[in-house]
Parts: C-alpha cells; structure tokens; sequence
C-alpha cells in the first residue's frame, strides 16, 4: 500500500483502474486532469477505453464527454479517441488521433479560452459534470489533495463532479507539496471580488485541494511518468526569432516602455518559446519573472541561471530528461515556482495589471496582423488556442511567432487573409518571423501591411504579396482595408489544389 495515502477511509477505497473505470457511466461528462501531458490520470482512463472497446464489441453505444485542463496523452486522449469513446471534447488537445478523429467529424470538439471553460461548466452550459478523474501526488491524513504536475481545472473538476476517482501517483515528487497555489475565491457575477495578485510571486490560495472523502469512490495506484515529449534542438528559425525578441526588448528598454526586469513573460509551448528562454539566458537580463500558463524545460534553465527569479504556471510540459532532472531536485524551486488554478494562471484581469509580455505562437497572419493558430487551411484543427487568447488580448504586448513558410516553403505564414481567425488585428502587436520583427503599435492597416510585408515575409513571397497589396490599393471597395474579396483566400486555395502557395 503506498505511502501516499495517509487518510485511512481513501486508504480503504484502493482499487484496480478497472474496477474504477467502472464508476463511469455512457452518456456521462466525466472531467479528467491534465495539462499539456503533465498531471493526466496514467491509468483510469486506459482501463477506460478497453471498457468502452468491450461495449462496442458487444454492440452498446459508450461514448462520454470529455473536459480537462488542456492536452494529455497518448494513453488518454489517443486511447479514448481510438476506441470511439470521445463524444464531446474541450478545451485543447494535441493527440494525432484525437485530431484526426475530430477533423473526420467524429468527434465534437469546443476550442475555447482555457481561462473560459471553469466558468462555463459552473454555469451548467455543458450539463451536469458526473465523474471527476484526478491525478494527485498524495492524499492527507485530513483528506486535502496534494496537486501533481499540473492544476488545471482540477479544483474545480473536484468541486463540480457528483462522484471522484483518485490517482495517486507516486512517479510524482513528494517535493511538489507547498510548491501550489489552489485559489478558492472564484465566484460568479455579481459576487465577483478583485483578485489580488499585484505580484507574479504572490501567493492568494492553499496549496492542497479540498475534497469531500464521501465523493470519492475509487482511489487507484499508480507510478508512472508524465508524457514529457522531448523538445528539438532549436533551429536555425527559432533562434533568429528569439534573437530578433531579446533584440526588441533591448529596444523597449532604451525607450523606457519596459524596465531593467521587463515585464513579465508569458511563453506559449514549443520549441520557438524554448529558443526564447535559451536567447534569454545568454543575454544580461536577470531576475525577471514568468506569469505564464506552462513551465518548459527553457523557464528551468532560466531559473537555474538567475535569468527568472519566478515562474507562475498552472502546469509543466518537460521533456523526460528535465523531468526526471526536476524530479530529483524539486526542492530547490519551492520558492522560485507556483503552479496555479488555470483561471487564475490564465486570468485576463490579472494579465491587464501585471503588463504581461505574451509570446504565442501561430499558424499564420496576413497583411493587417489578423492570426490564425488552429486552423490548416481553414477547416482543419491542429490543436486548439489554449491560452494564446487570455494572454493576448490584454497583454502589454502581444507577440505572435512563427517562421515565415511551412512544409518546405510551400505555404507563406504570411497570408493575403488568414483562412480563419483567433486573435483579431487589435489583439496582435508584434508579428515576428525568422526574417524580422514587425512592430504594428500605433499604425494604421494599410502601414501594417507594408510593414509586414517588408519585415516578415520570405523573399519567395514577398513580391507575391506586394503584388495582391498593390492591386488590392487599386482594385479594392473600399482603403480603409483593401482587400481583393475575390482573390484573398486564393493562397489557401491554391495550395489545396496544387499542393503551394506559389504562384506558377
Ligand atoms: O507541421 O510538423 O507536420 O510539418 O504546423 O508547426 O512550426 O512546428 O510550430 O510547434 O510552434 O506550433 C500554432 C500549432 C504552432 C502552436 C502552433 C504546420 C507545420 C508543422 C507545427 P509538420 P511548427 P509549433 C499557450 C499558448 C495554439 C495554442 C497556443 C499552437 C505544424 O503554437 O498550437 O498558442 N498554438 N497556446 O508545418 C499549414 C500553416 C502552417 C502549417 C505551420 N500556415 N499552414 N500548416 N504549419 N504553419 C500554451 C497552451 O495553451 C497550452
């Protein structure tokens, strides 16, 4: 029996994953931990798909409705959606299968800010939720919950669920504990109070959870790792993106806008925001802060090297080797980390008074600074926009990353319109690519378009757009933003049909 289970009543409901899988009924809402692969239950929900799969088998419908915090797994989102057990899915995923299953129709799926979605189950928008699954790193002798690797949504998951399921996972640091910020001030308009959170280091919560032991009808062992993917070496792309940022904040500094400790940073997930944190490890800046909603293997690096005095996250997405790294020393980041509720890590008010500076990453932009980061082509769903909204919109600046072509060059990132929108012209100043930095603070669409067309686009494509741009200025109704409506998704289409973006 482990060790990390000290309430004796929880110590009595351990069960096998299969027999708690059994708790969840078809047609449910279940709500499951987990968050960009760190703190997602390792085994309920895998004994869960072998149930669903056995159902199918026998010709009974099993399908459930899934919420989380954001992406999980393989063995969770990957098992689910391939045994068809997945009716409705939010708030994120980046599961190949989960993916596919959702752009084949299958599978409905709700992309919606992660600060939203709390509130939004609160309100019955999504029904009844029936099963919380949670992953935990132990259980209290009083019965609190201490968090794993990631928070997420699962405070309220606990709160909301008519029945819980437990895992507790001894893979995860024992050292976790203290390192939470649960919140439990949320209310609903009109009770709503400020948040007070002036600091990225303030601490407004407890760092367990509460859960009424009376709820909980399965506690479950596990041992297991998080999914911990394993980030590329930075290339050539991100490091002159994370270059040319250092660069700006260089600029912002000299012009007084940020201070000698910036403001603090929010960093989306992949290898460009790694890239980010390597440029700014190597530069002088020290002891600034992160108010973010992922902690990756660059922001412990910056922690390690006095680069980031704090990191607020709600969860960490590392690799295996930064995990297991973490792992045997997480002692020594209880004061330099806190990991918070998602509607706190991602809060739009709390984003607007501390000035973040929010660096997301995207699929594409076009001529006036509209960004897309979900959709290929327009129709098809790569993940999800996270928390890219929370952050953009009332950011102090908003930054969006990519480089200027994919697939090998035959798709220009920078687009005539993009074929669906995220985050508005007014959500998005800065746009960086490999080629330059684009700085759209306090100009007009027209000056925007010359100057991401000057600065951001690849050379392959740059006469191509200044082409639509100056046939667009002669052609168009109206100037105030000049598009050629019949023409403008043409690239999309173009690439649909041929297979690129370039014209022949
Ligand atoms: O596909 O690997 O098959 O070639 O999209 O592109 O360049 O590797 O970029 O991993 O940084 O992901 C927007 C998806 C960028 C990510 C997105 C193809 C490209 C490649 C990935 P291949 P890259 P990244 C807070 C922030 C939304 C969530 C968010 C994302 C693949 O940043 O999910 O911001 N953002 N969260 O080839 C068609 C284009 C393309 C394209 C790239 N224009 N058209 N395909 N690709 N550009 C954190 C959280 O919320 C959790």
């Amino acid at each position: 029996m482990s060790s990390r289970i000290h309430h004796p009543g929880l110590r009595a409901k351990v069960m096998s994953a299969d027999e708690a899988a059994a708790f969840i009924e078809p047609g449910s809402t279940v709500g499951m931990s987990g968050f960009t692969g760190s703190g997602y239950p390792k085994a309920v929900p895998t004994a869960l798909a072998e149930r669903i799969k056995a159902a199918h088998a026998r010709g009974e419908d099993f399908q459930i409705n899934l919420h989380t915090g954001a992406s999980t797994s393989t063995e969770m989102d990957g098992a689910l959606a391939e045994a068809d057990g997945i009716a409705l899915r939010t708030p994120f995923q980046s599961d190949p299968t989960m993916r596919a299953k959702i752009n084949s129709g299958d599978i409905e799926y709700i992309d919606t800010h992660l600060s939203h979605l709390a509130q939004t189950v609160w309100n019955g928008f999504y029904g009844p939720m029936r099963t919380a699954v949670i992953e935990v790193s132990a259980i209290r002798e009083d019965g609190t919950l201490v968090p794993s690797s990631s928070v997420g949504n699962n405070k309220s998951w606990l709160d909301l669920a008519d029945q819980v399921i437990l895992e507790v996972n001894s893979w995860q640091s024992e050292d976790l504990e203290g390192l939470h910020d649960v919140y439990y001030g949320t209310a609903l308009p009109p009770q709503r109070k400020p948040i007070m959170i002036m600091d990225p280091a303030d601490r407004i919560g407890q760092p367990y959870f509460e859960c009424d032991p009376d709820k909980v009808v399965a506690v479950v062992e596990t041992h297991a790792p998080d999914r911990n993917s394993p980030f590329k070496p930075a290339d050539a792309d991100s490091i002159a993106i994370a270059r040319h940022l250092v660069d700006f904040f260089e600029h912002e500094v000299a012009h007084g806008r940020y201070d000698e400790h910036l403001l603090p940073l929010q960093s989306g997930v992949g290898n460009i925001a790694n890239a980010v944190m390597a440029e700014l490890v190597k530069s002088r800046f020290k002891g600034l802060t992160a108010f973010t909603e992922v902690v990756q293997d660059g922001m412990l690096d910056a922690l390690d090297s006095g680069t980031l005095r704090l990191a607020s996250a709600t969860a960490f997405s590392l690799s295996t080797d930064k995990a297991e790294e973490f792992n045997a020393n997480a002692g020594r980041y209880r004061d330099k980390l806190i990991l918070r509720t998602q509607e706190i890590s991602n809060h739009p008010e709390l984003v607007r008074r501390l000035g973040i500076l929010a660096m997301n990453g995207m699929l594409e932009a076009d001529l006036y600074g509209n960004v897309n980061s979900t959709h290929l082509m327009g129709t098809t769903m790569m993940n999800g926009l996270g928390g890219s909204g929370d952050f953009a919109r009332n950011a102090f600046t908003s930054f969006f990353l990519t480089p200027s072509t994919a697939k090998g060059g035959a798709i220009s990132c920078i687009v005539p319109m993009v074929s669906h929108v995220d985050h508005t012209e007014h959500d998005v100043h800065v746009v960086v690519t490999e080629q330059g930095l684009a700085d759209l603070r306090g100009l007009s669409p027209k000056q925007r378009a010359r100057t991401i067309i000057d600065t951001c686009a690849h050379p392959d494509y740059k006469e191509q757009l200044q082409d639509y741009f100056d046939r667009a200025m002669r052609d168009s109704g109206g100037l105030h933003t000049p598009h050629l409506m019949d023409e403008a998704l043409a690239w999309h289409q173009r690439f649909i049909e041929t297979g690129t973006m370039r014209q022949g």
